[in-house]
């Protein structure tokens, strides 16, 4: 029979995931993918025989190891494992599962807790090298999980984790412009940790308040999205986007509860119950230059509320330079993460049948 392999369960954020060191799986990237399918129970929109909840936000992987950088603890490394087909991708990050890296770290030993709040330098490896520092609750030396923070996408209070994210020298505009269009449709591409395209609910038809359910159901809405993310995935330097997770595409129309813009998310193609994190702070540094397809001009203060299903997201982001030049100078959001479970998971040994 196959060993159980160390892995601990942790809601990060608004999404669930199986969280591993990097040394309790393969070193051959094909090799642990496929433990990862089998872990998850992936091929299966259900996971039924896995841990993942049929769902992409419930299918997360995150692999943590010890970081050779100096200016990191640890790397985390984030793999999307995709329920329904046998696919493991790592072309995106998940600012949701980078918000349970700091407490697992801690919890495994990488990283001595350090007075009431710990923080963890985290380097994330993919989809290309970026870093994050995430301050964690550590009362006594160990993880505090229980807190008051409400988060929206997540039922339960729980203890804060502030995730910070450095700045970075190259523009969150990756065509070069605040507006392009494509496959008919106006947008911006823009990426400030994640690739997002912002398209106006107003010209797909919509009110764009519509619940999650009623857009999935739309197949004639979700195949002009997808025309459009396949042409805006190219254009924004992602090569062919067929088989990938992003770029997401996120709908945007007038705020209707005090935030700066209303947001539906094709994750890209279930609907996200609320929105990713750095997703969030994508569209909130749209928000904050100005001249897109937001049809605002460049907000000043630094707090930036995105509205999506489930309630608010608030972004708290600075740029330097202007217009297509934009940068993000510095972000920040908080997250909470909880421990599920800890122990051993059996991956399936059965290969899948057709
Ligand atoms: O954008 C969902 C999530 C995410 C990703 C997705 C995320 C992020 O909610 O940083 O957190 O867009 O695939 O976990």
């Amino acid at each position: 029979m196959t060993a159980g392999i160390p892995c601990m369960q942790m809601r990060g954020g608004s999404s669930k995931g199986a969280y591993f060191l990097g040394s309790d799986l393969p070193a051959d990237a094909g090799e642990r993918d496929d433990l990862l399918l089998r872990v998850m129970g992936s091929p299966d929109a259900r996971e039924i025989d896995g841990l993942g909840g049929g769902h992409p936000l419930t299918s997360k992987v995150a692999v943590v190891t010890p970081s050779a950088d100096d200016d990191a603890d640890v790397d985390y490394v984030f793999l999307q494992v995709v329920p329904d087909r046998a696919v493991v991708t790592g072309a995106q990050t998940c600012g949701n599962l980078l918000a349970g890296v700091g407490p697992f770290a801690i919890e495994r030993g990488l990283v001595a807790p350090g007075g009431d709040t710990t923080r963890v330098r985290i380097r994330i490896m993919n989809p290309t090298v970026a870093y994050a520092e995430a301050r964690v609750q550590t009362p006594g030396g160990v993880v505090r999980y229980d807190g008051d923070t409400v988060m929206a996408g997540t039922p339960f209070a729980a203890a804060p984790i502030r995730l910070v994210f450095p700045g970075a020298d190259t523009s969150i505009f990756p065509t070069g412009r605040l507006a392009d269009t494509f496959a008919g449709v106006d947008v911006t591409c823009v990426n400030a940790g994640m690739p997002v395209v912002l398209l106006r609910a107003a010209d797909l038809g919509i009110a764009g308040d519509e619940a999650p359910s009623v857009l999935e159901a739309d197949s004639v809405l979700r195949e002009r999205i997808e025309a459009v993310r396949l042409k805006a995935g190219a254009a924004m330097g992602l090569g062919d986007v067929t088989d990938l997770t992003v770029p997401k595409m996120t709908i945007v129309s007038p705020p209707r509860d005090g935030g700066a813009v209303t947001t539906r998310t094709f994750i890209p193609h279930r609907v996200h119950d609320a929105i990713g994190v750095l997703g969030a702070v994508s569209v909130a540094a749209a928000v904050r230059a100005g001249g897109t397809v937001l049809d605002a001009a460049a907000q000043p203060g630094s707090l930036i509320k995105i509205e999506h299903p489930s309630g608010t997201f608030a972004v708290t982001i600075d740029l330097d330079g202007e217009g297509a030049e934009a940068r993000v100078h510095t972000s920040g959001v908080v997250r909470t993460a909880r421990k599920l479970a800890d122990g051993l998971v059996w991956p399936r040994s059965g290969k899948a049948i057709a």
